[in-house]
């Protein structure tokens, strides 16, 4: 539940409505002579409300000294107040009971917003207005339904159109868990709407008391409560006794013109209409609850009413609640996964699931994960072999894999609906083929690939050739998987070539600079790196340090000798694989990094000269 600073504030809001609400409604019950409709008005307003639900009882209604009620309650702005809080009372409770109900039944937000106006309306106009009020105010349950209406209607709209775009542009935001009536935000924004609403409405409810179109406060003094206030005056006992001025018992002898009460109700209702089609100038409503609830957006991504969910899903932040395992810097990706043999087949399992993973002290990411590593497990095998690769599926979503580069059977390429159907969550899809090649491929995610391998999907594929061609042998060896990453306010998303999902990290195997591995050798050592373009949106020049090396593979074909060539440069772009051997020249610290000097820093800062794509080369004499 804890993910975000908000949450923490969220708590420290509720525990104040709820004590909000205990301390009033305690007042109202042990001191407050006023009808119990309206007790019960400032007690749920005031868990709505918090606060400043608490604030408007004690400047507006509460009785400041025993048998002074009356009198406080008298001017116009408090009149208005309670009117307010009747109306909010009534028409929050329908409001946000919908807003639960509809939200859980997974209604697109448009319908959810008619749904709501109808039913707060319902709630406030039948059961709190008219059948609560009945008592006090005389007449048939019916005869108050007909004089509650206008003015119902009247607050009732002002109320929907403060609280409704309140709602929408919050509930379909950035932080989507505001659309789950499970997450505390939710509750949030059902508080926050019931304030913009009780703004909106009280200006045409001041004008409907005056207008004495509507009840405001009132003072019921009972023989029981009386008999304690001694000093109480206009008390009549064994009678309740209502009203200050004007607000007589029965019924309420408005002065309020055709006109006016046109003029109002039509502006009212325009409000209600603006409120309720205005959000969808900007957001699409057409989205619900089931279909975006619980997505977290990137800061900075362009959403806008044509938005699709899919879209909202593929770049939404990993759920911190889906991690099942935190890894610190002593554990390493690209581990060799040793295999099993089952009769003559080399037998490999990869499980993914959602794991934190540290890539500089005190930066963790949340990643996808092949068995627990940022890179996957390295699978290493022969030319020849029969490979079989058991792939379980922990993801809160499916996933399939792709052998990238490989010659095999059609039904073992791994693309999600094409070739195979995707693997669900706990599921597991056996994949088998013969290698018949050799050289340096990769495997990755097949599946939403945009999200998947840019949230860490992938590892090494090493092909061992049948013959080995000395000509690509080097003292040293090294394999780089290159990755960017998208890290804000604790969230990771995937990082893409879309606005807002622009990466601020980068790592080499796992790990951004000064984190990443040194490599140790002597002056007039050779060192083969592999070049893995694991990264999935960004093309990053990796240059050596200290002298140019010699191309001798491009995805994982050997190039003839004479094909063969010298650079100091590769543009490794998604997919490609350089296979390149360097010469130690000279003794010193040489790098390997990305030329493009932003994906050489973490989150635009240089540590210890650098950062992200950036790895030394130890030479000694
Ligand atoms: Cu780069």
């Amino acid at each position: 539940m804890f993910i975000q600073p908000i949450d923490y504030v969220l708590v420290g809001w509720f525990i104040l409505a709820v004590a909000s609400t205990a301390y009033v409604g305690w007042d109202q019950f042990q001191n407050n002579p006023e009808p119990t409709v309206m007790k019960w008005g400032f007690i749920l307003v005031t868990l709505y409300m918090g606060p400043l639900g608490l604030l408007l009882y004690v400047l507006a209604d509460k009785e400041p000294r025993p048998g002074e009620h009356e009198q406080f309650i008298e001017p116009l702005w408090k009149q208005g107040v309670g009117s307010t809080i009747h109306c909010v009372a009534g028409d929050a409770t329908g409001i946000i009971l919908a807003a639960a109900v509809t939200a859980a039944i997974g209604l697109p937000m448009w319908i959810d917003l008619i749904v709501e106006y109808v039913a707060g309306f319902a709630f406030g106009l039948l059961i709190f207005q008219s059948l609560f009020m009945k008592s006090m105010m005389g007449g048939t349950y019916v005869e108050n339904v007909r004089r509650s209406f206008l003015p119902e209607f009247i607050s009732m709209n002002f109320m929907m159109g403060g609280m409704a775009p309140t709602m929408a542009f919050l509930m379909m935001g950035r932080d989507m868990r505001a659309m789950e009536p499970t997450e505390l935000l939710f509750w949030g924004v059902m508080s926050f709407g019931v304030i913009a609403g009780f703004v909106v409405a009280y200006p045409s409810n001041v004008w409907m008391v005056a207008r004495r179109l509507k009840h405001g406060l009132m003072t019921e003094r009972t023989r029981a409560h009386s008999a304690a206030v001694h000093e109480g005056h206009d008390v009549r006992h064994g009678q309740p006794q209502t009203g200050v001025h004007a607000h007589s018992q029965h019924g309420i002898a408005s002065d309020a013109t055709r006109p006016q009460r046109a003029a109002v109700a039509g502006v009212s209702a325009l409000a209600l209409v603006l409120g309720m089609v205005a959000p969808a100038n900007w957001l699409n409503l057409r989205l619900s609850a089931r279909e975006v609830g619980g997505a977290i957006m990137p800061p900075g991504m362009i959403m806008d009413r044509n938005t699709p969910a899919a879209a909202m899903l593929d770049m939404a932040a990993v759920d911190p609640r889906d991690v099942v395992a935190r890894f610190g810097l002593d554990t390493r990706g690209d581990r060799d996964l040793p295999a099993r043999l089952e009769g003559d087949v080399r037998v490999f399992d990869l499980d993914t699931s959602v794991i934190r993973w540290t890539i500089l002290p005190g930066i963790t990411v949340d990643a996808y994960a092949f068995n627990g590593q940022i890179p996957g497990p390295r699978l290493r095998f022969r030319q020849g072999d029969r490979v079989r690769i058991n792939v379980t599926n922990h993801l809160p979503e499916t996933t399939t894999v792709h052998w990238h580069g490989l010659v095999l059977p059609n039904v073992m390429d791994g693309p999600a609906h094409i070739t195979q159907a995707p693997i669900e969550n706990g599921q597991r899809y056996r994949y088998e083929f013969t290698a018949t090649q050799s050289g340096t491929y990769f495997y990755h995610s097949h599946d939403h690939v945009d999200r998947q391998q840019a949230l860490g999907l992938y590892g090494a594929m090493l092909i061992e050739p049948r013959e080995v061609d000395p000509g690509l042998q080097a003292d040293h060896e090294y394999t780089l998987l290159l990755q960017e990453w998208l890290l804000r306010e604790g969230l990771t998303y995937p990082a893409m070539p879309m606005e807002g999902a622009m990466p601020n990290y980068f790592t080499i195997n796992g790990r951004a600079y000064p984190s990443t591995d040194t490599i140790r050798m002597r002056v007039g050592e050779t060192l083969k790196v592999r070049f893995i373009g694991s990264n999935n949106g960004f093309i990053h020049p990796m240059h050596i340090h200290g002298g140019p090396f010699q191309v001798v593979a491009k995805d994982g074909q050997t190039l003839q000798p004479s094909a063969r060539y010298f650079a100091d440069t590769v543009n490794v772009g998604p997919g490609e694989r350089y296979d390149v051997i360097w010469r130690a020249l000279r003794p010193g610290k040489w790098l390997i990094h990305c030329h493009i000097g932003h994906h050489a820093t973490n989150n635009n800062v240089e540590t210890e000269g650098g950062g992200g794509l950036m790895m030394v080369i130890a030479v000694a004499e």
